[in-house]
């Protein structure tokens, strides 16, 4: 944003963060009109937070993807404090919200701003920028492929969801200021017990869909409001998804229609790191899951290939039974010579309907630095307790916390974690 622009939209200093998100009805969504700032109201202090109607009159809605913002200067290290209101009448994102950048010159406004703060992160995360928070908003800046070509293959490929520049920033924000782990478990298999080591980078966030967190980060009950029991996750230690998530979550749902609680990151740091063939259908998920899975940063192949006829469900297992021979040699030709997508930064594959129940996936290992580290997202929806524990358990597990070096440009220890 050019600080002319920034400038248009700069009005009197007001020191006060503006927390709150105002939904606005269908009825006002569909008459949109500008929003007006009104008198700021006198004597706010930094982190207060105040009702957005006392600072911004948005009784009626501001035109489509309009967003307007406020300065105030807060004293802190000669800070300028940017308050971004992000409103959106018409495309079905009825929400107005509102976050905070400090910048320490108006004319820069892809400086960072505050932080996301949770008992259960191990350091705060900060909010985007207001360059990705405006790219984030404005995706997907493509329509999708449809992919449904072979038996039970259903895929939406946005090539690309966000652009190339925007997509970089992103990835290198999420790799720099996520927490990530390096999960060992144990397995029985056959009798025998095996020690497993991740290959790759994995964190989570989220809480499936009977608890749901509040604005101060508790956890309560979906169906009653009330706060939950302390014993109801025995080992999970659900957090939040940090607003520099949940931002490509909200704009993932509208592209989708779909709803999602969870978001898995993965970083791939080089070509051994990896993950093995398997479908996302835990019986957790929804009966026919979308799983809507993002890239970011290096190029890496993702192959899918259809189940062995004998494993085949839904539709194909019903082709089986009927001994319908075409089908089955389908079938067969698809487990048999595996899809391959080379994912590009800011692409995004929605995996729909019978995708998850008849194919499987993976990330090969591929010799070198694996294209200098790649970060995948993919947001789920998860629908039981047993789901958050399993998604905890294997993607943040019981030790050590890893964050990037931007020194070194590589993943370290985190010396203060908990
Ligand atoms: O990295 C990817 O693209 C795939 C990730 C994946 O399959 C998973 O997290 O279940």
């Amino acid at each position: 944003m050019s600080k002319r622009t920034l400038d248009a939209f700069l009005v009197t200093p007001a020191a006060a963060t503006v927390k709150r998100t105002k939904k606005l009805s269908n009825a006002e969504s569909s008459t949109p009109s500008r929003a007006t700032a009104k008198k700021q109201p006198d004597g706010l202090k930094p982190g207060q937070v105040i009702d957005l109607d006392e600072v911004i009159d948005l009784s009626s809605p501001p035109p489509e993807n309009h967003r307007l913002l406020l300065s105030s200067s807060i004293g802190k290290k000669s800070d300028v404090e940017v308050l971004s209101i992000a409103a959106f009448g018409r495309d079905g994102k009825s929400d107005a919200e509102v976050v905070s950048i400090p910048v320490t010159d108006p004319s820069n406004a892809t400086a960072s701003c505050s932080k996301d703060t949770h008992t259960n992160y191990p350091f705060p995360i900060p909010r985007l920028s207001f360059t990705l928070h405006r790219a984030i908003s404005d995706s997907p800046i493509k329509e999708p492929k449809i992919l449904n070509h072979l038996p039970h293959l259903d895929l939406l490929s946005f090539e690309p969801y966000i652009g190339i520049k925007d997509a970089r920033e992103y990835g290198e924000f999420l790799r720099r200021e996520l927490p990530f782990y390096r999960v060992e478990y144990k397995l029985t298999r056959f009798g025998k017990e095996t020690d497993i080591k991740t290959p790759r980078f994995t964190t989570v966030f989220g809480v499936d869909e009977t608890s749901r967190f509040t604005s101060d980060g508790n956890m309560i009950e979906t169906s009653t409001g009330k706060p939950i029991a302390k014993n109801k996750y025995k080992t999970a230690k659900p957090r939040p998804i940090p607003s520099c998530l949940d931002e490509l979550r909200k704009s993932v749902e509208a592209a989708t229609g779909t709803v999602y609680n969870y978001a898995l990151v993965n970083y791939y740091a080089t070509g051994s790191d990896s993950i093995s063939y398997h479908s996302d259908d835990e019986h957790f998920l929804e009966k026919e899951p979308a799983i809507a899975s993002f890239s970011f940063l290096g190029v890496r192949d993702f192959l899918m290939k259809h189940k062995p006829p004998g494993q085949a469900k839904g539709k194909a297992k019903a082709a089986e039974e009927a001994q319908d021979p075409a089908v089955t040699a389908e079938i067969a030709k698809a487990a048999g010579s595996p899809l391959k997508f080379a994912l590009r930064p800011g692409t995004m594959i929605l995996m729909r309907g019978t995708t998850q129940s008849n194919w499987l996936h993976s990330i090969p290992k591929r010799a070198g630095d694996g294209g200098g580290g790649r970060i995948n997202i993919t947001f789920r929806r998860n629908m039981t307790v047993a789901g958050t524990e399993n998604y905890y358990r294997y993607n943040v597990g019981t030790g050590k916390v890893w964050k990037w070096d931007e020194g070194k440009r590589e993943m370290a220890l985190f010396a203060n974690c908990n």
